[in-house]
């Protein structure tokens, strides 16, 4: 007696289905939705996001870039380092800011190799070109793929590591996921290493409210640009008009929640994964976390990953720091 079973999902999710496609069926088939804001940065949604750093309410990538034009000097002077070391970069992306330390350590004449790891293979090829043509005499080492698998696998050469996580993405990850990352930083850290993270702080919330969400819009088609990701890369049936985006700044916890809100009951198809999702009206899907800290904060983050702060570098207005930290 010979019984045929049948799978009754086809394609068998396990084969076919790549990362986006796995988490958005979880993240849609979770009670509350959410999705990782990670998925925010596909081609459209990185232009968006350029566009929100030149906003005029959108202060922390001018705060940071504040801290590294002007300091790169204290932060030099900060490290251990008087032989060869890396400089390692966790999330490159245009490495903009970067280059202000970057250039101030080329004019010391201070011997390192910067290099930078990021998931995006072209972003780091632009990164490659831009860097060979402003700063010719730094030495180059792109690095494409996920940070834990090109962190256990690097080739530090016996020279101590500077790494650097800029940019306050640490603020996009809940408790225990920054507590992970950090500690797997430790893990391939030596005595010697050094970790550059940057925090975005509490401040008055009105400040905060407004940076997330921006008079022109831009933030609300940041978030928006999900859906048409989805439409794209599933075969989603989104429409754009049925759904609306919120976010709030919690002055109590220092959390920025965004969120999109179905605006009608509704169902969308998603022909890639071959399955509808239902929304009630008014329903959510979390899109963010911008967590903003306190330096009691980060001082008790640096303690429970296994670090403590050796010293903040903050911009004039205090808005944000670029905290450095050694193993404890
Ligand atoms: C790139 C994660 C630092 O959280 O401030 C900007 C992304 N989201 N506006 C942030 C973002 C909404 C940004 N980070």
């Amino acid at each position: 007696n010979h019984t045929l079973t049948l799978s009754t999902t086809f394609p068998p999710p396990s084969i076919k289905e790549s990362p986006f496609a796995t988490d958005v069926r979880e993240g849609l088939s979770a009670v509350p939705k959410s999705l990782s804001s990670k998925y925010f940065y596909d081609d459209a949604g990185s232009r968006i996001f350029q566009q929100i750093m030149e906003l005029p309410e959108y202060y922390p990538t001018r705060a940071e870039m504040e801290i590294l034009t002007r300091q790169p000097a204290d932060i030099a002077a900060a490290l251990p380092y008087r032989k060869p070391f890396n400089i390692i970069e966790l999330g490159a992306g245009d490495g903009l800011k970067t280059k202000e330390l970057l250039k101030y350590l080329v004019g010391q004449q201070a011997d390192f190799t910067y290099m930078p790891i990021d998931i995006s293979g072209e972003a780091m090829q632009q990164l490659e070109g831009k860097l060979a043509e402003t700063l010719p005499g730094l030495k180059v080492k792109t690095l494409v793929g996920d940070y834990f698998e090109v962190l256990n696998n690097l080739d530090s050469d016996g020279r101590p590591n500077l790494y650097l996580f800029l940019g306050g993405n640490i603020g996009n990850y809940e408790k225990d996921g920054a507590i992970n990352l950090l500690r797997m930083i430790r893990n391939v850290m030596q005595a010697d290493g050094r970790l550059l993270t940057g925090f975005d702080l509490r401040k008055n919330p009105r400040i905060i409210q407004e940076a997330y969400d921006d008079a022109a819009g831009v933030t609300r088609a940041f978030n928006l640009n999900l859906l048409t990701r989805m439409n794209r890369e599933l075969g989603a049936d989104f429409f754009l008009d049925q759904f609306d985006f919120y976010s709030f700044y919690n002055p109590r916890n220092g959390e920025v929640r965004s969120m999109l809100v179905s605006l009608s009951e509704q169902d969308v198809y998603f022909k890639s994964l071959n399955q509808s999702v239902h929304f009630q009206k008014n329903e959510l899907i979390h899109t963010e976390l911008s967590k903003k800290y306190t330096l009691t904060e980060i001082d008790a983050l640096a303690a429970e990953s296994g670090f403590v702060v050796e010293r903040n570098f903050f911009d004039s207005q205090h808005y944000f720091t670029d905290s450095l930290w050694q193993c404890d």
